[in-house]
């Protein structure tokens, strides 16, 4: 029944699964807090449909009835029951049961690997934190966390509201500009789950995705330390790649990207240190290969309208190629 959501499936299938498809993601849990989404869902539609039944059969009786039955059912305390009473108590019940299974979802134990993920029309900052809240790694459109440990994702705004949302892996949460709201996701097997921003933020808000990316624990501790150890200088590089970074200052993305290392340090734009590992280009919404690089630099407009990257339409096939290499080289 699952869905297949292996390492093996492009991010553009496992975005296209996160939003559609059988069992819809909502129902399809791969983590304890989606879990207890799925099951309060379960139970809201059990609920839901015995109701229907129970006023379905109401109506049929006042309405077709014979008038013995409808002495017998109908009356004061009918109104009085089922008007007031039960419907309260039900009411009641689903309060205080569903606010305790929710409870779980955003309370912080403390052993939790802390990130930091901020929304940006159209696009997610993302930080992985120290015990302390300290940044220790940036990164952007991208998360990557361990199977089986709880993670807490503290969330911020950098404009307008988002909400960010991993049907498989956790329940939604809004990111209000001035606030900081937290939500725990966790995944119980490896592989590639899409996320999708899910409060209407701006024309181009349905392609506002990302992708989380579940390691087995020690795989991930590798990629985190990895992450964390500086790249060793001066590695042979081609004479596009070279071409390509020094086109990137030339033409001004050194203003709005950051390339740890080296002098760009724009922060307005996605940080693009890793840009050549991501697994999707546009946050979440194209397959990271050449040819989409050289697309996405070449006219983003077109494929994302209004996003806050402008169209470089006059640079020559040449000068995209390079600048594409560059950007794939940056693993
Ligand atoms: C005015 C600021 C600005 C400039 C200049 C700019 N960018 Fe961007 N760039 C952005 C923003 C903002 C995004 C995120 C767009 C979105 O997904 O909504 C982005 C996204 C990208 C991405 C996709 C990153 C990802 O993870 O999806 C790449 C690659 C990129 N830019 C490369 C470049 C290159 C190469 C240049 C220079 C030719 C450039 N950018 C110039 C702001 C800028
Ligand atoms: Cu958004």
């Amino acid at each position: 029944m699952s869905q297949p959501t292996s390492s093996r499936s492009s991010p553009a299938e496992a975005f296209t699964a996160a939003i559609s498809g059988w069992p819809p993601p909502v129902l399809d849990p791969h983590g304890p807090f989606s879990n207890t989404v799925t099951t309060l869902a379960w139970v809201l539609i059990a609920l839901v449909t015995l109701i229907f039944v129970l006023v379905c059969a109401a109506l049929w009786v006042a309405l077709y009835g014979s008038d013995e039955l409808r002495a017998k059912l109908g009356g004061e305390g009918v109104v009085k029951w089922f008007g007031l009473i039960v419907p309260a108590g039900v009411l009641f019940l689903l309060l205080a049961w569903g606010t305790t299974m929710v409870a779980g979802m955003t309370t912080i134990m403390g052993d939790e690997l802390r990130m930091r993920v901020s929304g940006n029309i159209y696009w997610w900052r993302v930080s992985y934190l120290d015990a302390a809240g300290k940044e220790i790694h940036a990164d952007a459109n991208e998360l990557h966390i361990p199977v089986g440990r709880p993670v807490v994702v503290e969330m911020v705004s950098e404009d307008v509201i988002h909400s960010f949302w991993v049907p498989k892996l956790g329940g939604k949460m809004d990111m209000i500009p001035g606030r900081t709201n937290r939500l725990k996701l966790q995944a119980d097997k490896a592989g590639v789950y899409g996320g999708q921003c899910a409060e209407f933020c701006g024309g181009a808000h349905s392609l506002m995705g990302f992708v989380v990316v579940a390691h087995e624990p020690a795989e991930w501790q590798r990629w985190f330390d990895a992450r964390l150890t500086p790249p060793p200088a001066a590695a042979p590089i081609g004479a596009d790649v070279l071409r390509g970074s020094q086109l990137f200052t030339e033409v001004g993305c050194a203003a709005c990207h950051r390339v740890a290392g080296t002098s760009a340090q724009g922060l307005s734009g996605p940080d693009l240190t890793h840009v050549g590992s991501r697994q999707s280009l546009g946050a979440g919404i194209l397959p990271n290969t050449r040819g989409t690089l050289i697309g996405w630099i070449g006219d983003s407009q077109s494929i994302k309208p209004n996003n806050r990257m402008p169209a470089y339409r006059s640079l020559q096939a040449a000068e995209l190629g390079a600048l594409a290499a560059y950007m794939e080289s940056l693993k």
